[in-house]
């Protein structure tokens, strides 16, 4: 049996994915995992290799599938559902079935709407794709197959939620030789030019405990965070080294350091090395680092590290983010960052569930201390995404209507939102939209004044805008 795992065609390029362009490792490790159970994978990340529609329907007919699996996100959702309306015009007999972010969070609706879609595969990939096909190749009933959804006589099923218990270690690297792996290109005003093609992601735990309101992770990965041991990890670092001459690890756990024993160990084992590896942190926790972690990291080559902190009022963080962590704790940790100069970049949201401007001036604030001590910050406007708290509460404050369709391109009218349709709506709390502006351009105009990088940082907000 053949599948073909895609992503699908961008049709307007974003800031972001012209500055970035980096691989779908679900699709990878999931291509990695099935291979190893004699299916015949190939991928075709059209985003990454900007493939068109057209040429895509050509590369499937030359290919040609049993099966089809697509990996989207609520920001790609539209193109995806136009990818597969086009697959099904053209190849009616190919089986499609969707995974990633946006059909795991928005599943009934996905199926109700989009006809062309046969079958969700909720979560964690890898055994659920394994044991689908397995399925199907045997002629079996889709029934038998845990964490799926699909139509059947008109009607949507959806399989028993089921958690695997197993290793992360468990499964093969992501399938590298099926990728473009000369293509990949991130840009980090942390490292020089010459790094940039050098980088690469690499996922050492997932999972996450925290449950913030505007996120919804957990409804992926499950709320028990799972690890990678340290020899894995690095044992991926070194292939990655030998085989395509990447030597800086974007680490893009959603909690890197919720285990700071495991994260000292992988440490330990890159200073013993001696290689000149460069690590850029994505997703630290503010309650989970030390001065001693900061300084292992830094011998072991880490550039940045960044934090989620989303707010600088301490009412927000306890009461509507329950992130387990106080404004005290996020100076110290900037100040911290500043004595080991490992460089902290720290991420904010204006327009939380019943922030008020006094609350949002109080980010700023914080977010002035913070560069105050030569770090750097980041801040968006809060959208709401499927399967979030923050979904239910705009439904009850009727800022989304109660029936949503995620399919819906007209989801929400704010002035905003208009500008970058499709995209995921924005939520702007107890505040009015001018509001909400206002604070978001304080930020912008305080970032200017205060910071020597304002080219990144205003790269960062014409994102929100042009995408
Ligand atoms: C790295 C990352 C990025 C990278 C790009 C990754 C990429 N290749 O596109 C960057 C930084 C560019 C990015 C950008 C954004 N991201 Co992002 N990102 C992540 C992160 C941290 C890791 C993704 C990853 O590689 N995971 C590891 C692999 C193994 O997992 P996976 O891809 O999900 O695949 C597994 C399953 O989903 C499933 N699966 C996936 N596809 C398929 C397909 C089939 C056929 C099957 C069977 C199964 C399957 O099986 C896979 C293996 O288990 C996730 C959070 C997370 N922990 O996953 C957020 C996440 C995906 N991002 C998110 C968001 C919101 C964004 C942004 C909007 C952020 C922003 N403010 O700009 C943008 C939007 C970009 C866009 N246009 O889509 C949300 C998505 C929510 C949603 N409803 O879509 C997530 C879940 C974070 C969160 N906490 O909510 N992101
Ligand atoms: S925002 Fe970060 S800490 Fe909060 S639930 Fe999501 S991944 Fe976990």
């Amino acid at each position: 049996m053949k599948v073909l795992l895609i992503t699908p065609p961008e049709k307007n390029r974003t800031v972001l994915s012209r500055k970035c362009i980096v691989p779908s490792l679900g699709l990878a490790y999931i291509a990695a995992y099935i291979d190893k159970y004699n299916f015949s994978v190939e991928i075709i990340d059209c985003r990454v290799n900007n493939i068109s529609l057209k040429l895509l329907i050509n590369k499937i007919k030359n290919y040609n599938p049993d099966i089809i699996g697509i990996s989207f996100s609520t920001e790609n959702r539209f193109d995806a559902f136009e990818t597969v309306s086009v697959i099904k015009k053209n190849l009616p007999e190919k089986l499609i079935i969707a995974g990633g972010a946006h059909p795991t969070l928005a599943t009934e609706d996905t199926l109700e709407k989009i006809k062309d879609i046969d079958i969700i595969v909720r979560g964690e990939g890898e055994h659920v794709f394994l044991d689908l096909l397995k399925c199907i190749e045997d002629g079996n009933n889709l029934s038998s197959v845990n964490n799926i959804s699909y139509r059947l006589n008109n009607k949507i099923i959806h399989n028993p939620k089921i958690i695997y218990n197993y290793e992360l270690d468990d499964l093969p690297f992501p399938a590298y030789d099926k990728l473009n792996m000369n293509k990949f290109y991130y840009v980090s005003e942390y490292i020089p030019r010459i790094y940039y093609n050098k980088t690469f992601p690499i996922i050492t735990s997932r999972g996450c405990p925290y449950r913030c309101s505007f996120c919804a992770t957990s409804e992926i990965w499950g709320h028990k965070i799972r690890y990678r041991s340290p020899d894995n990890v690095t044992k991926e670092m070194f292939l990655l080294e030998k085989n395509y001459g990447k030597t800086v690890f974007w680490i893009i756990d959603d909690s890197f350091t919720q285990n700071i024993e495991r994260v000292e160990e992988i440490c330990d084992i890159l200073i013993a090395s001696k290689k000149d590896y460069k690590l850029i942190i994505q997703g630290a926790r503010i309650n989970k680092v030390n001065e001693m972690l900061f300084n292992k990291l830094k011998k072991a080559g880490a550039v940045s590290i960044s934090f989620g902190v989303e707010s600088g009022s301490q009412n927000i963080i306890d009461n509507v983010l329950n992130k387990k962590n106080s404004v005290a704790m996020v100076e110290n940790v900037s100040a911290m960052c500043k004595k080991t100069r490992l460089r902290g970049d720290f991420g904010f949201i204006i327009g939380h569930p019943g922030e008020t401007e006094k609350e949002a001036n109080d980010t700023l604030i914080l977010m002035k201390k913070i560069i105050n001590d030569g770090n750097t910050v980041n801040i968006n406007l809060m959208k709401i995404y499927p399967g979030t708290e923050l979904e239910s509460i705009a439904k009850k404050e009727h800022k989304l209507p109660k029936k949503i369709s995620w399919t819906d391109i007209n989801i929400s009218d704010s002035i905003i939102s208009r500008s970058v349709k499709g995209n995921a709506p924005f939520y702007y709390g107890n505040m009015s939209e001018t509001e909400v502006l206002k604070s978001f351009s304080s930020s912008i105009k305080l970032y200017n004044y205060l910071s020597s990088f304002t080219r990144l940082f205003m790269i960062t907000c014409v994102n929100y805008f042009q995408r």
